[in-house]
């Protein structure tokens, strides 16, 4: 289940995967909500995950769906219609995400499980050629199944990097063993494997947030067995194991509920006699203070649009600038940052 809002309407909106297809439902802004399409019927799975994204750069929010027999996207074709833009990524009961990985402005692909077509561990990236299609990456990259594979700026530089985790030979109805997490830290669009600082997981959960407002993004880590840990991340990519755990195994959400600026944390979970909503209260004090305006900010008006760019005022550790572009206006509410690159 995946709250988005499709329409651009300012309101959420619900997918929903199921055993016998993806629903798609419009939030009515009254309470109700309506079915406005249904897809995917040959996903026979009820197991699945739904990431929002925009991966064709027109202001409407699709789809990548991992359901079953593959991944594949949905477009919003926009006035509540959707499709299966026939693409598939060949991943049985896989997970996986997308962004931009070579920072050429659209989403690109990350997909980890077993192969449906070879049985073995796969983890792959699929780049958006920006017509609909996408190339298959010849870089290695660790198969993993069972786990999470997930993309986020780790390191702070600007590009997203590669968290990984699961078993590195499980196959249908056999071992599932050795287990591996792990980093590859993205380098101009070419990702190397880093000395993980996580413990080898199977089956792993993972939730990113920023719970110490430092500006590095820290690592929750969990096992569904018993193992769970919150990382800090100190900068780059050191971690430090905070010793913070949680009795319950079940998934945790981040949010700040109680609006004091820092991240908390929400499980639910059967705790006898019966099943509880858990809220962790972060108690935390660094705010999360606002943070000041990019300088040499250029505003380029164009017809009903606005054009923002600017760069870093410092260099990351590569001595690189990341600059960023957002266009607001022209009936499309919303466009993805852009990074660019230019060296010092
Ligand atoms: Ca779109
Ligand atoms: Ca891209
Ligand atoms: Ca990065
Ligand atoms: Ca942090």
């Amino acid at each position: 289940m995946q709250w988005a809002d499709f329409d651009n309407d300012g309101n959420l909106d619900l997918a929903v995967l199921g055993s016998a297809a993806l629903r798609i439902y419009h939030n009515n802004a009254n309470g109700t909500f309506s079915l406005t399409a249904t897809l995917l019927s040959d996903s026979n799975s009820s197991y699945g995950k739904i990431i929002p994204g925009d991966y064709d750069n027109d202001g409407r929010l699709d789809l990548l769906v991992f359901a079953g027999i593959a991944a594949k996207i949905v477009r919003n074709n926009g006035s509540g219609g959707f499709s299966d833009i026939g693409v598939s990524f060949p991943v049985l009961g896989g997970t996986g995400d997308w962004a931009d990985l070579d920072n050429d402005g659209d989403l690109d692909i990350l997909i980890a499980g077993v192969s449906n077509s070879s049985q073995t561990n796969i983890t792959q990236i699929y780049l958006n050629n920006g017509d609909g299609t996408f190339t298959k990456s010849t870089q290695y990259l660790l198969g993993v199944a069972s786990g999470f594979a997930v993309l986020r700026d780790l390191d702070r530089d600007g590009d997203f990097d590669i968290l990984l985790s699961g078993a590195t030979n499980y196959m249908f109805g056999g071992p599932a063993g050795p287990y591996a997490t792990t980093i590859y830290r993205n380098d101009n669009g070419l990702f190397s494997e880093v000395p993980s600082p996580f413990p080898a997981l199977v089956s792993g959960k993972v939730a990113t947030g920023d719970y110490n407002n430092d500006g590095n993004l820290d690592v929750f880590l969990q096992d569904g067995q018993g193992f769970s840990r919150l990382f800090r991340n100190e900068s780059g990519l050191a971690f430090t194991d905070t010793g913070i755990s949680l009795d319950q195994t079940v998934p945790v959400v981040w949010a700040d509920f109680d609006n004091d600026g820092s991240l908390d944390f929400l499980q639910t979970a059967y705790v006898e006699p019966s099943f509880r909503i858990l809220l962790y209260r972060n108690q935390n004090q660094t705010s999360n203070s606002i943070p000041l305006p990019p300088s040499g900010l250029d505003a380029l008006p164009s017809g009903r649009s606005v054009d923002f760019r600017w760069c870093d005022a410092v260099p990351n550790h590569a001595q690189q600038f990341s600059c960023w572009r957002v266009a607001i206006g022209g009936g499309i509410p919303f466009k993805q940052g852009r990074p660019h690159r230019r060296r010092r």
